[in-house]
C-alpha cells in the first residue's frame, strides 16, 4: 500500500514536471498565464571553479530557460537591462564582486545573485598566526594555520575549512617573516543566519613593531544582517594607507545578540572564519 502511494506521488511529480516543460516550450501561446508578469524568474547560477585565484578567473552564469537574458555588473551596482548582457564566460583579472539578474518578457525579473572572487596578490609570508581563544570543539577547522592556507570553504559550515566560535570577539595576531608595506586586510567569513552564523559588527586592524604595543590602523563597521538574508560567503576588507608592518592584529567584534527577527534572538551569534588575507 505504501509502495503504491509512493508510486502515485512519483507519477504526479513527473506529470507536473512534464506539464511545466511543455508550457515553457510552447511559447508564446501557453505563456499567456505569465504575460502579466505575475511570476518571478528563478535567479541565474554563478559558476566558477575557484573563489581565490592567481592570474585570472573564469565565471559562467547559468539559467536553463529559453528566451531569458542575464545581465550582470562587476562594479557592485545592481544589474538592470542597461548592464552588460551575459553571452560567454566572463574572465576577470582582478578581485571582483559579480552581481547577476535574469530577465524574460513574460516574467518578473529574478532576484539578484552575487558572488565575490579574490585575486591573491604577492602576499607577504606569515611567520606565525595565533588566536586569542580556541574555536568550538566541533568546529576547529585545521587550526590557526588553516586561516592562511589559501583554501576556501563552501557555504557548508560543517566542512573542516571553517573554524567556528560560539559568541564573543575573535582576535588574530599575525607575525610577518619580515617587515613589509601592507595596505589591506581581508577576513573571509560565512553568513548563514539559518544556522545562527552571523557576520561580526566590526573589524579592526592594528599594527605593531614589537608584537606587544598595537596601534589602530583602520576599522570597518558592518550592517546588521537583514531578515531573509541568504547564506553567503563574505569577504570583509579593511583598507588603510600603506604601512610598514611586522605584526598585525585583526579584531572581529561580534554582535552581543542575534537580532529580534530571528528565532535565536537574544543569544550570542556564531562566527565562522576560513581565511585571512594580508596584502
Ligand atoms: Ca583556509
Amino acid at each position: 500500500m505504501i509502495m503504491r502511494i509512493v508510486l502515485f506521488i512519483l507519477i504526479g511529480i513527473i506529470l507536473t514536471a512534464c506539464a511545466t516543460a511543455q508550457q515553457l516550450s510552447e511559447q508564446p501561446a501557453n505563456l499567456s498565464f505569465a504575460k502579466e508578469k505575475q511570476f518571478e524568474l528563478a535567479p541565474p547560477v554563478i559558476k566558477s571553479g575557484k573563489v581565490f585565484f592567481d592570474e585570472e578567473n573564469k565565471i559562467q552564469l547559468l539559467l536553463n530557460l529559453e528566451n531569458s537574458s542575464i545581465y550582470y555588473t562587476l562594479d557592485g551596482s545592481d544589474p538592470t537591462e542597461n548592464a552588460p548582457l551575459y553571452k560567454d564566460e566572463i574572465i576577470i583579472k582582478e578581485s571582483k564582486t559579480i552581481k547577476a539578474r535574469a530577465f524574460h518578457d513574460h516574467f518578473l525579473p529574478s532576484e539578484i545573485v552575487e558572488a565575490q572572487f579574490v585575486k591573491l596578490g604577492q602576499n607577504p609570508t606569515v611567520k606565525k598566526i595565533s588566536l586569542n581563544r580556541a574555536p568550538h570543539e566541533n568546529y576547529q577547522g585545521t587550526g590557526a594555520d588553516g586561516l592562511i592556507d589559501r583554501k576556501k570553504g563552501t557555504t557548508n559550515f560543517r566542512t573542516p575549512y571553517w573554524m567556528g566560535f560560539d559568541g564573543g570577539d575573535l582576535e588574530i595576531i599575525i607575525e610577518l617573516e619580515k617587515k613589509e608595506g601592507i595596505k589591506k586586510a581581508t577576513a573571509s567569513l560565512l553568513s548563514d543566519p539559518s544556522s545562527w552564523i552571523f557576520l561580526p559588527k566590526e573589524m579592526e586592524v592594528y599594527a605593531s613593531a614589537d608584537g606587544t604595543h598595537f596601534d589602530l590602523l583602520s576599522s570597518r563597521i558592518l550592517p546588521a544582517t537583514r531578515e531573509n538574508a541568504p547564506n553567503e560567503l563574505k569577504f570583509v576588507e579593511v583598507n588603510f594607507p600603506e604601512t610598514e608592518i611586522g605584526f598585525m592584529k585583526i579584531l572581529l567584534k561580534s554582535f552581543s545578540a542575534i537580532p529580534d527577527w530571528h528565532p535565536g534572538k537574544g543569544t550570542p551569534p556564531w562566527l565562522f572564519i576560513d581565511e585571512i588575507l594580508v596584502e
